[in-house]
């Protein structure tokens, strides 16, 4: 067995849980934050045996989006303001996937 840690953006949440849910796979979803742009994004835990794998990451291929946000770096010292001049851009998922195993599971 496997446990499926994925990352997402907020936006893609609702579609990615129902998509799960329509094939049958059962997930935990917590609200998270990313630490780089610190906005809010959305973490599942899926658990599944290892066959079934491959079929959770269909799923979040299928319904996770890239986006590109632009960023305004802040200095670390007030003194070097002027020295920040250009906005720069930041692509974000569609998904940041880890797929850890599992060494029991038990429903009590
Ligand atoms: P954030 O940490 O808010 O990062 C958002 C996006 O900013 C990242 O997209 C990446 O493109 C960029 N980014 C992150 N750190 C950066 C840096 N030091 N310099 C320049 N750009 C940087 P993704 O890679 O798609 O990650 C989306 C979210 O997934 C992340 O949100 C974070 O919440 C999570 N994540 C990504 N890699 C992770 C890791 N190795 N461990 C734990 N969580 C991770």
């Amino acid at each position: 067995m496997k446990l499926v840690f994925s990352i997402v953006n907020r936006d893609d949440r609702d579609a990615l849980r129902q998509a799960l849910m329509d094939e049958g796979f059962q997930a935990t979803v917590v609200s998270t934050t990313g630490g780089f742009l610190r906005e809010g994004n959305a973490t599942f835990m899926i658990g599944v045996d290892d066959d079934k794998v491959p079929a959770v990451m269909r799923i979040l291929k299928d319904t996770c989006h890239t986006r590109t946000r632009t960023v305004y770096p802040t200095p670390p010292l007030v003194e070097m303001a002027p020295l920040i001049s250009e906005p720069i851009e930041v692509q974000v998922g569609g998904a940041v996937v880890f797929v850890v195993p599992v060494d029991e599971y038990q429903r009590f």
